[in-house]
């Protein structure tokens, strides 16, 4: 039997270990590199955070395999078993511009379940957490229940890259969505966003693409508050491959997704 509750006192205790190093580094010289173009970053402490939970893992738990944006990790092919997903920084643009509004993200799966959520807020030192079937936690606070909301009430994340011309969805699709919500935001943190959409600070969110490691934990977290977390149209997301991904309140991810989603198609 896998013993949850010993994993999640040391899952929380990395994070903090983690978080504090992510602190120390902001005093100093910080190495950054591009990926996949020029304004996809990646630094020194990207690499050095994952390493250190593959470190910590590996000694704890040698046969969990650990899945992470930075590639220090197993080569994921499926999910059986236990499988850490893990992004040492979500933000990292955030990370080196702003020296805030970046997370590190982790989400426990068990055979393609998801166990464990976190997202910690190294910065502000709030740690989102949840255990499936447990609740869901900001700090010690316990989190509510989400409510439903409508459209003409809610506040939406969406970047505005999927409402300009792009590769991946038609720009007008989210037009009549952006005019009637109450307002849109965009914090170029997935994983704080999804945050945000379990505390209520937003509504929804929509994104056109992200890996798994991006919303592994938040989807935990937001569906132990009754929250949707799926592709555009509501079906399963892929754990494995990149996708779009679309987070709300219960209720209103299905208006969204009839009147304006399948309506843009
Ligand atoms: P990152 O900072 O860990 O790379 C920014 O809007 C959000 O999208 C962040 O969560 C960011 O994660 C993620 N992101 C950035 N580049 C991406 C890419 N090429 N594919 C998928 N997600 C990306
Ligand atoms: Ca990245
Ligand atoms: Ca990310
Ligand atoms: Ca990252």
């Amino acid at each position: 039997m896998t013993n949850w509750i010993e994993i999640d006192t040391y899952a929380k205790e990395w994070l903090k270990e983690a978080g504090d190093r992510i602190k120390e580094s902001f005093t100093g010289k910080l190495n950054v590199q591009t990926k996949s173009n020029a304004n996809d970053l990646v630094t020194n402490i990207d690499k050095e955070t994952e390493q250190y939970f593959i470190c910590k893992i590996k000694e704890s738990y040698p046969e969990h395999r650990v899945f992470g944006e930075e590639g220090f990790g197993d080569v994921i092919e499926n999910l059986k078993g236990v499988v850490w997903i893990i992004d040492p920084i979500d933000g990292t643009m955030n990370f080196v511009h702003q020296q805030r509004n970046f997370a590190i993200s982790i989400g426990v799966y068990e055979d393609g379940i998801g166990k464990l959520g976190y997202i910690y807020d190294v910065v502000l030192d709030e740690l989102y957490h949840a255990k499936s079937g447990e609740g869901a936690y900001l700090n010690e606070a316990k989190l509510p229940k989400l409510e439903e909301v409508s459209v003409d009430k809610a506040i939406v994340s969406l970047n505005a890259t999927w409402v300009t011309p792009n590769k991946r969805i038609d720009h007008q699709t989210f037009t009549p969505l952006v005019k009637d919500v109450r307002g849109t935001r965009s914090y170029g943190s997935a994983a704080l966003e999804l945050a945000y959409v379990a505390t209520g600070r937003l509504d929804a969110y929509i994104t056109m693409r992200l890996s798994p490691w991006d919303f592994a934990g938040g989807k935990v977290l937001v569906e132990e508050l009754g929250g949707k977390v799926t592709d555009l149209y509501g079906n399963e997301l892929d754990m494995i491959n990149k996708s779009p991904m679309f987070a709300s309140k219960p209720g209103l991810h299905q208006e969204i997704i009839e009147k304006y989603i399948k309506n843009g198609k």
